[in-house]
């Protein structure tokens, strides 16, 4: 076999033309999991891989598996995926550079008549960024067994919408049984979504593994009374003290620096009326640390201090948990795969850990998985200003194609 390389045109031709559905004003993209523009971005991703001669499968969570058959199909697949949803001002390559990275080993196989071993599958995992519907990865989640399928089922958005009945609207409830399968390996091509690669001037990031997440939904409970003739001293006022709790997250972060973070994407105040004390206020939290017993300090921490703070208010808290995965390790063998790629390529490298969770999180669960991380400007993503180069995005997708092809030792 010859040393094939991907085409960084084709790559970057086609992440433009996903990038053109739920584009926004601002040039980013907006594709909620399970919403019309989520439909049409997988809608094309399938017509894509079956042009590429792939077989295409849809299993009962919406994960869509395109196949490239092996010498031996009896074979555990080699597989690589990411996500087509997006944030609601998302970029460009956060999830869909991974889908389109897999789709492009497909296209690349085949223009160099590329016979595997075994079966190779290219896959676009449903709802990894669990903004729409809670639970970050939750297609892939499933598939590894981490949940099940009728609690992301039940899953309702702010309209009260479920994410069963949002994916049978859009067509892509599946026949397939979800996971229960062998996979050989997993690999995830992704921006790194940080700056350490942009700043080290490297191209590739070999990533060891991610970082845990402990999310929270907190919501207080006061008393709505008169802005203008209620003392002071006679306020139940429930976004003062969220306001406080949420404080208290930054600080959580702080003392654990450099490696700690903490983040409160959502607040809404009930009844939400500039002269009427909020009764109720109800805010996230997100929480992160590579270190279990630190990420446990900060939740312990967020909770006293919400207990602390209610009872010295006259407040009444509830703090429910609603994402919790803990740091992964990826298998060394497909790490080193991506390292002796990077360096056969002649890329530079580093090793990294991810700060975001990724479907490999997932994956890592049941089959041997790795990351291959390219530079995003100013480690910026999630946010419409999310860029990366196609030189970058090219590197990153030659070792994806090579990782994969030593696992399979073809
Ligand atoms: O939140 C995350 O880390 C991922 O981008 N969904
Ligand atoms: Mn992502
Ligand atoms: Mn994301």
């Amino acid at each position: 076999m010859d040393d094939p390389r991907i085409d960084g045109e084709r790559l970057w031709a086609s992440l433009m033309e996903m990038a053109k559905i739920g584009a926004t004003p601002a040039g980013g993209v907006c594709r909620l999991a399970l919403s019309d523009f989520d439909k049409e971005s997988r809608d094309l991703f399938i017509t894509w891989c079956e042009d590429a001669g792939c077989a295409i499968s849809v299993d009962r969570v919406g994960n869509i598996f395109a196949r490239r058959a092996g010498s031996d199909d009896g074979l555990a697949p080699v597989v690589t995926g990411s996500h087509l949803d997006t944030q609601p001002t998302g970029g460009k390559f956060d999830g869909a550079y991974g889908v389109l990275a897999g789709l492009e080993v497909m296209r690349t196989l085949n223009d160099h008549g590329v016979e595997t071993k075994a079966p190779f599958e290219a896959i676009a995992w449903t709802n990894e960024e669990g903004c729409r519907f809670t639970t970050s990865m939750a297609g892939s989640g499933v598939f590894a067994g981490v949940y099940t399928l009728d609690d992301i089922r039940a899953h309702a958005d702010a309209d009260g919408l479920t994410f069963g009945e949002e994916l049978e609207r859009i067509g892509y409830a599946g026949a397939e049984a979800v996971g229960g399968r062998p996979i050989a390996a997993y690999f995830e091509a992704h921006i790194e979504q940080g700056p350490f690669l942009e700043a080290e001037n490297k191209t590739i990031g070999v990533v060891t593994g991610g970082q845990g997440k402990r999310s929270f939904e907190i919501t207080v409970a006061g008393r709505e009374s008169h802005a203008g003739t209620t003392p002071m001293p006679a306020r139940r006022d429930a976004l003062m003290g969220a306001v406080h709790m949420i404080e208290e997250v930054e600080a959580l972060a702080l003392a654990k620096a450099p490696e700690g973070v903490g983040t409160v994407g959502m607040i809404e105040a009930k009844p939400n009326s500039r002269n009427t004390i909020p009764g109720s206020a109800f805010f996230s939290a997100d929480l992160r640390h590579p270190d279990p017993a630190a990420l446990d300090d900060m939740a312990a921490g967020l909770k006293r201090s919400c207990g602390r703070i209610a009872e010295a208010r006259g407040l009444t808290y509830e703090m429910t948990e609603v994402t919790h995965y803990p740091a992964t390790k990826f298998d060394e063998a497909c790490v080193s795969a991506v390292r002796g790629a990077a360096e056969r390529l002649g890329y530079s490298h580093r090793d990294i850990i991810s700060r975001a969770g990724h479907d490999a999180c997932s994956m890592a669960h049941i089959a041997p998985a790795a990351m291959i991380f390219v530079p995003c400007e100013n480690g910026i993503s999630h946010a419409e200003i999310e860029n990366a180069t196609p030189d970058d995005l090219a590197a990153g997708c030659n070792v994806l194609l090579h990782a994969m092809l030593q696992i399979d030792g073809s």
